[in-house]
């Protein structure tokens, strides 16, 4: 069975049953190639409170399964939750009703792939891994992504669900649009993993804003802002709105301010206050940024009460109410 098809088919699973004999065989090469410490504990961080996506991606990553690939698996179960309404198949749609969603990964090589306003397809992060290592390029977008993934094998699906088009038929009736996220209204999951070989990869997949304009994108496949790794340092994910996570760059903000000795708690801290700096007033809109360095240690901050995030390790996943500067 091809990978995609797979992917499709079982999400919903326990993540034992999850993982494609693919991925134990980029793992089987992985360890080979690695000098594992013993000392190591493996774990997963991930935006908002998915418990099962972040836990099958801890579980893999007890099994030895490589941070990319156990990101990638976790994200995958959000990708396929219908009721989730700002990622994969039960995402919102833009103005006009289409469903596009968005993606990326990167590696604890500094490797990574992005899609960008992707119609049918749900598992937008395999997709990126995708096009990071099938492909000479980085950054497939639009109808160009939808192609390869076809060609890869992807199911094609009508990601627009019925509650979602009646919740948007309802919308247009008044039509109104405004760029700000609402702040409670975000489900965008960014996940950070270390492995067992201390090795640090990041996945973060959406659906953006919902109504927004046909063809916007925002942070979550910018890698720098949705997304950045750096293994001798760390990592950072956001979620919010992305257009003032993009004017910061905000996550490769926050893995050099750790590279210059800040605690991924000052360093996300700091990104909020970046973007503070340049609102008149108290923003009307939410960003938050989760971080982890290479001491295992992990931050989180975001501008308004309401982010939390997902914290798995030693077999037990955690829900962690993050710091936030209102
Ligand atoms: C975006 N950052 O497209 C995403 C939205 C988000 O939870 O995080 N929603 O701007």
């Amino acid at each position: 069975m091809k990978r995609k098809t797979f992917l499709n088919q079982t999400t919903l699973g326990f993540a034992g049953t999850l993982i494609s004999p693919h991925i134990f065989k980029n793992q089987v090469a992985d360890k080979s190639l690695s000098s594992k410490s013993d000392s190591i504990i493996s774990y997963s961080i991930s935006t908002w409170n998915f418990p099962e996506a972040n836990s099958q991606a801890g579980k893999a990553l007890e099994t030895g399964v490589n941070a990319l690939d156990a990101a990638v698996l976790g994200v995958a179960f959000e990708e396929a939750n219908i009721n989730n309404t700002t990622v994969g198949k039960g995402g919102s749609p833009d103005r006009d009703g289409n469903v596009t969603l968005d993606a990326c990964v990167m590696d604890h090589n500094g490797n990574c792939g992005a899609v960008l306003a992707v119609k049918n397809i749900t598992h937008v992060a395999s997709l990126a891994k995708d096009v990071m290592e099938k492909t000479p390029h980085i950054i497939l977008a639009g109808e160009g992504a939808r192609k390869f993934a076809l060609e890869q094998g992807y199911t094609y699906e009508k990601l627009l669900s019925k509650e979602g088009e009646k919740i948007w038929e309802k919308w247009l009736e008044k039509g109104n649009y405004k760029p700000e996220i609402n702040i409670e209204n975000h489900d965008t999951i960014g996940m950070l993993c270390c492995d067992q070989n201390g090795f640090l990869s990041g996945v973060c997949s959406t659906s953006g804003l919902a109504y927004k304009m046909m063809g916007r994108v925002g942070d979550s496949p910018i890698i720098g802002s949705g997304l950045y790794i750096d293994n001798d340092i760390g990592g950072a994910v956001a979620t919010g709105l992305g257009e003032e996570v993009i004017k910061t760059v905000g996550s490769f903000l926050i893995v050099e301010l750790m590279r210059q000795g800040l605690t991924p708690q000052e360093a996300c801290e700091e990104a909020i206050a970046r973007i503070i700096k340049k609102q008149k007033g108290q923003p009307d809109f939410q960003v938050a940024y989760l971080a982890t360095n290479k001491s295992g240690q992990v931050g989180a901050y975001s501008i308004y009460k309401g982010f939390n995030y997902s914290q798995y390790k030693n077999s037990r996943n955690q829900n962690i109410t993050s710091k936030s500067m209102y």
